[in-house]
């Protein structure tokens, strides 16, 4: 039995790279109403400099994701060089087939083969703009379902589906991923075309090496256990990344380990033991928040600290002690292992690992002192909508 090696530890911390979303600086709502906040980006280059906030202070947030429309740009080789001014990287491309008027009855999956085409036009579109931004990943999420039974044809959607993610898989280059998302409802009521991590797994096995799946820890039925998902996908080589943020009743997109910091420690529990902390594994660790209410860059530093405590508490699980008690059938001693590692006061860790590395402990006071709130909300007069909730 061995206690987990704090140099360790501290080193896996200092090594962990969690990937915000471009969408969450920018003003979102519901569907009833978007609150409009003072300072908000209203260029994709002002999400760049938000986002340079967050990795400053955190010193684990160096990537962001892109969302193709919402952060159309002319010449997408340039805005990967403003990024890269800033000391960031623009990560995993968000395709976007589920805001036009042509996409009704669904994208890839549509009845019509020209609205096929068109859907399949923009996710190739989405290719070549990793090719301009160097990016590694490209993130499918379909609104694709239908609201009535026998509305369309199950299976044949299916086979559409199929036909268009093999199209996306030929055209992507050396090292670039197709991560598919699925989610159980929503837009789509009664059916959805990728509902479930079987559909998504079922789909990514067939494309190969190149398709993996995300988990948005969002998109289950209250009651799943998510974290049997992530073994079993890390398992079986299919986990490609996480959409992190927090549910209380349906996709609600609030802060991740807000609503319950316990699911995400036994996550976190899963992906340490499948050894998807490694680069080799090349688990995407992704925020898909929105902050509707709350202020938005204090409130991403937020949902970072809030991985990384999660992370940490999973770290300190002591294995060996773990892995005694559950085979000599110690049910009480294997639970009480992971509960000690999870009521362990991980803060004072995570800040000296932040001091070590320059930063101040407490990322959100060090944000608040930095006079940035101030200068955006002088400089910065009516802000972008991320582009849905309106
Ligand atoms: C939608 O519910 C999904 O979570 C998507 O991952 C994402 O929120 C959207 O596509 C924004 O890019
Ligand atoms: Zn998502
Ligand atoms: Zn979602």
């Amino acid at each position: 039995m061995s206690e987990p090696d704090r140099a360790a530890v501290r080193a896996a911390l200092t090594a962990q790279r969690i990937e915000t979303p471009s969408w969450a600086y920018a003003n979102s709502g519901t569907r009833f109403k978007v609150f409009a906040q003072a300072g908000v980006p209203r260029t994709p280059e002002e999400k760049l400099d938000d986002a340079a906030r967050v990795h400053e202070h955190t010193g684990v947030a160096p990537t962001v994701a892109l969302h193709i429309p919402w952060d159309k740009v002319e010449d997408y080789g340039a805005l990967a060089s403003y990024a890269k001014e800033r000391g960031l990287g623009l990560g995993t491309v968000n395709s976007n087939v589920f805001q036009d008027d042509d996409y009704k009855l669904g994208s890839v999956t549509h009845p019509d083969a020209a609205v096929r085409r068109k859907a399949l036009g923009h996710l190739l579109e989405c290719v070549d703009i990793m090719d301009a931004t160097g990016s590694r990943d490209l993130k499918l999420w379909f609104a694709d379902g239908t609201n009535y039974p026998g509305q369309d044809d199950i299976r044949a959607r299916q086979d559409r589906l199929a036909e268009a993610l093999t199209a996306v898989r030929d055209r992507l280059g050396e090292g670039q991923r197709m991560l598919l998302e699925y989610k159980f409802f929503e837009p789509a009521f009664y059916t959805t075309d990728v509902p479930d991590w079987g559909t998504a797994y079922a789909h990514c096995l067939k494309l190969g090496p190149k398709a993996q799946v995300v988990v948005d820890t969002g998109h289950h039925a209250p009651g799943t256990n998510i974290e049997f998902i992530v073994a079993l996908l890390l398992r079986e080589g299919k986990l490609g990344g996480f959409d992190f943020n927090s549910r209380f009743y349906a996709d609600d997109d609030l802060m991740v380990g807000a609503a319950d910091p316990f699911q995400l420690f036994r996550i976190m529990c899963e992906v340490i033991r499948g050894g998807g902390m490694d680069d080799a594994a090349g688990i995407a660790f992704m925020l898909d928040q929105c902050h509707n209410i709350e202020p938005k860059i204090p409130a991403i530093i937020r949902s970072v600290m809030n991985v990384q405590e999660a992370t940490a508490k999973a770290l300190l699980v002591d294995r060996g002690a773990l892995e005694s008690a559950q085979l000599s059938g110690d049910v009480l001693g294997a639970n009480a292992v992971l509960m000690d590692a999870y009521n362990t006061d991980v803060r004072p860790l995570l800040a000296q690992v932040r001091e070590e590395s320059g930063r101040d402990a407490d990322p959100v006071a060090a944000y608040h002192r930095s006079g940035w709130a101030q200068r955006i909300t002088e400089e910065r007069k009516g802000g972008q909508q991320a582009g849905w909730g309106a």
